[in-house]
């Protein structure tokens, strides 16, 4: 098990999900899906019922795109947490559909906010002799670059010197297209900020199943508002927040076919993205309220 008291370490986490594989062999295996630049193994978790199909619709979540949103990284865990070792409780949440979790894109990153800089955003390849990193949600290859997102390597949103010039953004990258007609829902946790956002993030024009989005989006703030009071904003990322293109979620959406696709921003907590301890296990609760309805609008449609 692993505690919601604390922020973990990479190797922590991969540990967890090796512990999970190994007491849960029947409904849980763990993939590494590849390296990051410094050779850190990025591991997913498959989590399914047991019943032994392998043609089932897919949920595809995962967080740690930016290092130092460590709420996401910690409600990533929460969900596997919830539908391995609670999974009499959300067994409706596997019945049509395995869930694929990938709980630190960016391990690198990760790391080096706890090793050096708390408030580092990027990957960790450098591109100049002073400059290192990439905004790994500006690299991937659709509308790269037209918006919101610098050229300039030294920004926190440098968009990488091409498109997936990440190891990191590659490997999203094949998981999201292999699950191209089965995924039908890519979740990605960031934070802060209390959004609920769907495409396009690179356009304020909205996508012609938009309603799809809003529907799923809307099913997880109306959860939360119930179970917390917390509001959350829901909305296309351009309109309710701001243009920036080359995100894993218009991605997912508009190359790989995902029929819903959200970023949900978590809470901020003490300075923004550095809650204090004492403030995890709520903000996770209360965000797997979101997940799971989310999670059920999408099982109920798809
Ligand atoms: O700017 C981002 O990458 C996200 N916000 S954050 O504060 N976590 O950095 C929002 C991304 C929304 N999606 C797209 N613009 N595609
Ligand atoms: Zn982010």
């Amino acid at each position: 098990s692993i505690s919601f008291t604390a922020f973990h370490r990479h190797g922590e986490i991969n540990a967890y999900l090796d512990e999970l594989a190994a007491a849960y062999p029947s409904r849980v295996s763990v993939q590494v899906a590849g390296k990051s630049y410094e050779n850190r193994d990025i591991k997913t978790i498959t989590i399914s019922n047991g019943d032994g199909r392998t043609d089932k619709n897919v949920i595809f979540l995962d967080a740690g795109i930016h290092a130092r949103e460590w709420i996401a990284h910690a409600g990533a865990l929460y969900v596997i947490h919830q539908l391995v070792e609670n999974f009499a409780a959300n067994s409706e949440l596997l019945k049509n559909f395995d869930w694929i979790i990938l709980p630190v894109v960016n391990p690198d990153g990760y790391e080096y906010t706890h090793t050096d800089t708390r408030m580092w955003r990027k990957t960790r390849k450098p591109i100049s002799s002073s400059c290192y990193g990439t905004d790994a949600n500006r690299n991937f290859d659709f509308h790269w670059g037209e918006v919101g997102a610098s050229s300039y390597s030294c920004s926190d949103t440098f968009r990488g010197e091409t498109a997936f010039s990440e190891p990191e953004t590659q490997l999203v990258r094949d998981l999201l297209l292999s699950l191209s007609g089965r995924g039908k829902f890519y979740l990605t946790l960031h934070s802060y900020g209390n959004y609920l956002l769907y495409p396009w993030g690179w356009t304020s024009a909205l996508p012609s199943s938009w309603r799809d989005n809003d529907e799923v989006a809307q099913a997880g703030a109306d959860a939360i508002s119930k179970a917390t009071g917390t509001k959350y904003t829901v909305g296309s990322s351009t309109n309710v927040l701001y243009a920036a293109a080359g995100g894993s979620d218009d991605y997912a959406f508009g190359v790989a076919n995902f029929p819903v696709s959200i970023t949900m921003e978590l809470p901020a907590g003490g300075t923004g993205f550095n809650p204090s301890t004492n403030q995890i296990q709520s903000f996770v609760e209360e965000t797997w309220v979101g997940i799971k309805a989310m999670g059920q609008k999408v099982v109920e449609k798809y």
